[in-house]
């Protein structure tokens, strides 16, 4: 397969509400989608989502496109592939830039699959059905609103609810949705909210029957979550520290983590998730699938992604409407009794609604490799 041309739509699309964590608040998503044409005229896409601050990773949406343009697009010119894994090798030679990696590696898988005639989940080896999700709610201005829209999002059927936290927005927050809810699946994202300093507050959170605290301390530390995990019962999920299988076996070896919340686009494309996926699997590591506030183009590749036997618990992985007023894609992810259907038409099983897709575009590259 020999990729000949590449666009990228750079877009701005409002949120139904404003998401906050213990990093601030978007009310914005700024992506880009990337779209690839081969020489037979097979068409992928990939969605960039990378955020407009660099709060989650060092990457923007700007400098993540400006990687796509000037170095990972230049470097598939003339290479004729012959498997999607091989995209993850070439990219190798490049640190870092993951989110950048993966929106064009997604692409190729969707090329791959359709030229397989298949659908992206049985393409990578997952099954065709529905898949458990759940939900992850940004920080509310009080626990009271915030029992509220828990109640919302349990009465809509998902299967299992996230909170963010952050210091002075955590115990009491977690104690009153429990009191409410003694049976839901519940857990906590800090988003490295806390430190070593914090080990009371995170002692009082362990008293919840959480399935896991994820991300508690500083996106590239080990060794404080396995002095965590060793105090604690709640099981510690890593997030932003996992960008590759080296930091997934480092996380398993140092004890770090229990489970890992994976995310295409932070681990640099497909090849690499399946393989943390697998590794955690192998391993008794819980593995789950995060979001990035994905458009259609992302939520298809992570729903394809969670189809594989791996992911045993639900994702963050949430119907188009409770992010987008108007999604990009003609066929929205929709949620019917707490389950998302994985698509079945072939690739990514999706398709671009060009014109919502231009109303939410500010700016279009258009990259011929030849
Ligand atoms: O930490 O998992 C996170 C969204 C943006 C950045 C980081 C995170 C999140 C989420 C939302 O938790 C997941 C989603 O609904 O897409
Ligand atoms: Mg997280």
């Amino acid at each position: 397969m020999l990729i000949k041309k590449a666009e990228i739509f750079h877009l701005q699309m409002p949120l139904v509400a404003p998401f906050k964590t213990s990093y601030g608040e978007m009310s914005i998503k700024h992506l880009c989608i990337v779209k690839l044409v081969s020489e037979d005229g097979i068409e992928g896409y990939g969605e960039l989502d990378a955020f407009e601050v660099p709060w989650y990773t060092e990457e923007t949406t700007e400098t993540a496109s400006l990687i796509i343009r000037s170095h990972l697009l230049p470097q598939l010119k003339g290479v004729d592939l012959q498997n999607p894994n091989q995209v993850n090798t070439l990219f190798k030679v490049f640190r870092g830039n993951e989110m950048a990696k993966a929106a064009v590696e997604t692409a190729i898988w969707d090329m791959f699959a359709k030229a397989s005639n298949q659908p992206l989940a049985t393409f990578l080896g997952g099954s065709i059905g529905d898949i458990d999700v759940g939900v992850s709610i940004g920080i509310q201005e009080s626990p009271e609103i915030l029992v509220n829209v828990v109640r919302k999002y349990v009465s809509e059927g998902y299967s299992r609810v996230k909170l963010k936290i952050k210091p002075g927005s955590d115990v009491e927050s977690v104690q009153q949705v429990r009191a409410t809810f003694p049976n839901l699946s519940l857990m906590v994202d800090a988003n490295s909210g806390y430190t070593r300093a914090d080990i009371e507050t995170l002692k009082k959170l362990d008293k919840y029957d959480l399935a896991m605290i994820e991300q508690p301390f500083g996106t590239t530390d080990f060794v404080d979550h396995t002095w965590l995990q060793q105090q604690i019962a709640t099981p510690v999920c890593l997030d932003e520290n996992i960008r590759s299988l080296a930091d997934a076996k480092q996380a398993f070896t140092l004890k770090s983590a229990k489970a890992i919340n994976l995310k295409i686009a932070r681990v640099g494309g497909l090849s690499e998730a399946i393989a943390i996926a697998e590794f955690c699997f192998e391993n008794n590591m819980l593995v789950w699938c995060g979001g990035m506030y994905e458009a259609g183009i992302g939520r298809a590749h992570n729903i394809a992604l969670a189809s594989r036997a791996e992911f045993t618990f639900p994702g963050d992985i949430s119907a188009s409407n409770r992010y987008f007023h108007q999604d990009i894609v003609q066929n929205e992810i929709t949620i019917n009794n707490g389950k998302i259907a994985t698509p079945t038409n072939i690739g990514i099983g999706v398709t671009v609604d060009q014109p919502v897709l231009e109303s939410y575009c500010t700016k279009r590259e258009v990259i011929v490799l030849d």
